[in-house]
């Protein structure tokens, strides 16, 4: 073993037998010389941006390392209450921005690389987003990193350090191409292999029974093809306080007996290439944003990730406390992002029953107490079911324990509703059938102490729809907790005018209070701050539009509207009734309806998953629409689209600060919540949107009047069930129906004949679940409403002021805040300053 125990008693001289290191900018700048020149090794002949990048990476690391492990042993000695946040996607983008935010040392740090001549938003650039999510889900993980570490509070991330994030968008001929994104190859010097702590995960084999010298029988999982989880450490600095939290990534290796053993022991080749089937399972995120059923890698991925972190906890729980498991369940809790880490709840009693010896009821007695489910999604469709054949070839040990925990909840809801056989078979944590399958949002509510939506809407229509039968018998266990963004991020690092103006009038509390954001209200009646506003909105713009021009090839002019919809592709989203709109008004400008016109520009951005045909389609439409559109001189100024190719964290850090209107558009009851209306809303958009997901809070906060409102409510939505008829709609709306001609026409597809077929059809037919042609009138009104409003600038300045100054219940640091009181019951940890101890 190379990480055995050192021999010698003396331990390691500690770090806080140092001095803490310096925060001045002389002090960055004298460690930043030294790690470019000695830890790098580079000169001045070295031209990269790179190894500027890495010096002063290096620096800040440094900083948080010290913090890192004061927290660490904060945590250690006060022996705490603890959450594990369990997600298969952690958003991160970029590091080193932040950590500067974090540590208080912007302007230091900017004078620090300075003193070289060097500009530090250049090098900036260097660094490669941590793309490890797909969207909303995996950037809601990264914003709860955030906001717990600014609490205080002691949350660990658990997650899957993917060689390869999400995939690199690149538009051809208007198509979506994707790459692989290697985003590790220039090392990434955010992370920490801690390799002494890694754990071994067991796949495929047999179970077998057997007694115990006690005459006590016990079940063991055996000829298991085993892989190694190594985890990587990333640190998670609060804002200026000190606290700096883990997110533990685990990296799969192969075993050195996976070689010679399991393999014929004579073909050497064949058993070293044997090695990177277990090194895949940590290979590659895969880029669905709602499920892809039945990939065994997927699988694989999960179960590693709940296995590798389960062993953590355990190990450091017997290393702290013994093997007694009594106060475990008041120490410790996991929340589950989505049903993907579920298997958590069957391998938590795996280990306790197979590796503690611990009996059923005592094990489900923990089990029970510690896991809690957070819902991200009411689309049935997206619910994760696994065959249970595969699940007996790769995990029978889970299996078995699933069948279990199934046959004890089943007998109790036959105590509850005595003959009612039905309900069994609607509750079943297996769905028989052809192809028996395990529902795995079923398996979260059984095993759950909690369950939770992410938007007022969300949970109710969970309570009513989906989980229904499960409200019913278990009410106490349902809750809301309404998703944020954290403020650190998404407007304190990534708008810097619009923090300067309202530090200039209110101070910076709102970093770690937003409602302090309130305090804004009376300065929507101040002419002279109204300007300062608009001026900060027009440079943001122009930043903006820059990024659109090098990425786009469009000029984006600083005085139209820039309405903006950025955000995965997806039928539900509308993307493809935000385009109808376009084409509307490139029709009204064709035909010379252009008086009081409000020139736009139009931005479209997200990816489509690579298998999703139909919202592959859709950007090939926007694509094409905005070809047409930009080059007809008819247009001119008065509307220009773009697509903009790889829509990312770093994307969105110059785009909302940039946009007038946020078009938050899904057909009512499909959006569980939404987090992009949310950081526009922060950075003084006003939305268009329907009565969805969190829009419908955001709405209740910044007044009716201050939101563009259009669609069918969710009820309404699902009356029309069964006796939608778009084609009557169509017939009968004017405005819809020259759109319909233009693209049945072929107009935006004139030498690629038939391209669009699919998505006429889609919104001609009376199934479109997505009611495009049901809302488009009121959608078009309300883009009406919302051009007229902008034609009066500083009406619509006050807007924006109105909609920043409301933001503040969307903070994550309300939403951690309401985890805690509700769910997980932590009490906050606050380490020694590294420089109180010298006191
Ligand atoms: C599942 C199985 C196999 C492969 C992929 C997946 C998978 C991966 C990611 C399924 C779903 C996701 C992501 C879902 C997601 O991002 N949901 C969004 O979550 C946000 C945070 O709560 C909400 O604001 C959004 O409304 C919701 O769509």
């Amino acid at each position: 073993m190379i990480f055995e125990p050192l021999a010698t008693s003396q331990p390691v001289p500690e770090l806080t037998e140092f001095p803490s290191l310096g925060m001045t900018s002389h002090d960055l700048a004298v460690d930043f010389r030294r790690h470019f020149s000695i830890t790098l090794g580079r000169d001045r002949f070295c031209m990269s941006r790179h190894y500027p990048y890495s010096a002063l990476a290096l620096v800040l690391r440094d900083r948080v390392m010290e913090r890192w492990k004061h927290t660490r042993e904060a945590y250690q000695q006060s022996d705490c209450r603890r959450a594990h946040y369990m997600s298969l996607e952690f958003l991160m983008g970029r590091a080193l921005g932040n950590a500067m935010l974090n540590l208080g040392v912007e302007d230091e740090a900017t004078a620090a690389v300075a003193e070289y001549g060097i500009d530090l938003e250049e090098i900036a650039e260097a660094e490669h987003d941590a793309g490890l999510g797909n969207g909303g889900l995996g950037r809601l993980a990264a914003c709860f990193l955030d906001s717990c570490a600014t609490l205080q509070l002691p949350v660990i991330g658990y997650g899957i350090r993917y060689e390869y994030g999400m995939f690199r968008q690149k538009i051809e001929n208007g198509h979506q191409v994707e790459e692989p994104d290697h985003w590790l190859r220039n090392g990434n010097p955010w992370e920490l292999e801690r390799p002494e702590f890694m754990q071994r995960v067991k796949f495929g084999g047999r179970t077998e029974y057997y007694q115990d010298d006690h005459g006590v029988g016990h079940h063991r999982w055996v000829g298991t093809q085993d892989v190694l989880a190594v985890p990587y450490d990333v640190p998670v600095p609060g804002y200026k306080n000190g606290t700096v939290n883990t997110l533990r990534l685990w990296s799969a290796a192969a075993t050195d007996e996976f070689d010679l053993d399991e393999f014929n022991a004579g073909d050497y080749s064949e058993s070293v290439a044997a090695k990177n089937d277990a090194e895949h399972i940590s290979m590659v995120l895969y880029p669905n944003d709602s499920s892809e059923n039945g990939k065994e890698l997927r699988l694989k991925q999960q179960y590693f990730l709940a296995s590798a972190s389960l062993q953590d906890v355990l190990r450091r729980w017997i290393r702290d406390h013994g093997k007694d498991f009594r106060t475990f369940a008041d120490k410790n809790c996991f929340q589950l992002n989505d049903t993907h880490p579920t298997i958590a709840i069957a391998e938590l009693m795996r280990q306790l029953l197979d590796e503690q010896r611990m009996d059923w009821d005592r094990a489900w007695g923990i089990v029970s107490r510690t896991m809690a489910y957070t819902n991200h999604t009411l689309l049935p469709e997206a619910l994760e079911r696994w065959p249970v054949r595969m699940f007996a070839r790769l995990l029978p040990r889970l299996l078995e324990i699933i069948y279990e925990i199934n046959a004890r909840f089943l007998s109790e809801v036959a105590r509850r509703w005595p003959g009612d056989t039905e309900r069994l078979a609607r509750m079943s944590i297996i769905e028989e059938g052809d192809e028996p399958q395990v529902r795995m949002a079923y398996l979260a509510i059984v095993g759950s102490y909690s369950i939770n939506g992410v938007a007022e809407l969300h949970s109710t229509l969970l309570k009513q729809g989906l989980f229904r039968d499960f409200y019913e018998l278990w009410p106490q266990k349902f809750n809301n907790k309404t998703n944020g963004v954290t403020q650190r991020r998404w407007l304190a690092w990534c708008n810097g005018r619009q923090s300067e103006l309202i530090n200039s009038v209110i101070g910076d509390e709102w970093v770690v209070d937003l409602d302090q954001l309130a305090r804004l209200l009376p300065f929507v009646e101040d002419a002279a701050f109204r300007a300062r506003w608009r001026e900060v909105k027009r440079a943001n713009k122009a930043r903006l539009a820059t990024l659109v021009k090098s990425d786009c090839g469009v000029d984006f002019g600083l005085d139209a509207m820039f309405d903006v919809q950025v955000k995965r592709i997806h039928e539900y989203k509308r993307q493809l009734l935000n385009i109808l709109h376009v084409i509307h008004l490139y029709d009204r400008i064709k035909r010379g309806d252009t008086d009081n016109w409000t020139p736009r520009c139009v931005l479209i951005g997200g990816k489509a998953a690579p298998g999703y045909a139909m919202a592959k389609r859709i950007i090939k439409l926007v694509n094409n629409v905005a070809q047409m559109v930009n080059s007809d001189d008819d247009v001119g100024h008065l509307l220009k689209v773009a697509f903009l190719p790889n829509y990312r964290v770093t994307a969105m850090e110059i785009i909302c600060p940039g946009s007038d209107l946020s078009e938050q558009i899904s057909t009512a009851g499909k959006e569980a919540s939404g987090t992009g209306n949310m950081k526009f809303m922060m950075n003084g958009a006003v939305t268009i949107g329907t009565l969805d997901g969190a829009n419908i809070e955001i709405r209740e906060a910044v007044g009716e009047d201050n939101f563009f409102l259009f669609g069918l409510t969710a009820d309404q939505v699902s009356e029309l069930r069964g006796h939608y008829d778009p084609n009557a709609i169509i017939e009968q709306d004017g405005d819809l129906r020259r759109v319909m001609q233009l693209l049945e026409s072929g107009h935006f597809n004139q030498f690629e004949p038939g391209l669009f077929d699919d998505i006429i059809q889609a919104i001609r037919s009376p199934h479109d679940p997505w009611l495009v042609a049901a809302d488009f009138r009121s959608y078009i009104d309300a883009q009406q409403r919302a051009a007229e409003a902008y034609r009066d600038q500083d009406g619509w300045t006050r807007l924006s002021i109105l909609n920043v100054a409301a933001s503040g219940r969307f903070s994550t640091d309300r939403t951690m805040a309401e985890y805690n009181s509700e769910i997980w019951r932590l009490a906050s940890v606050i380490p020694l300053e590294p420089s109180d101890e010298l006191v």
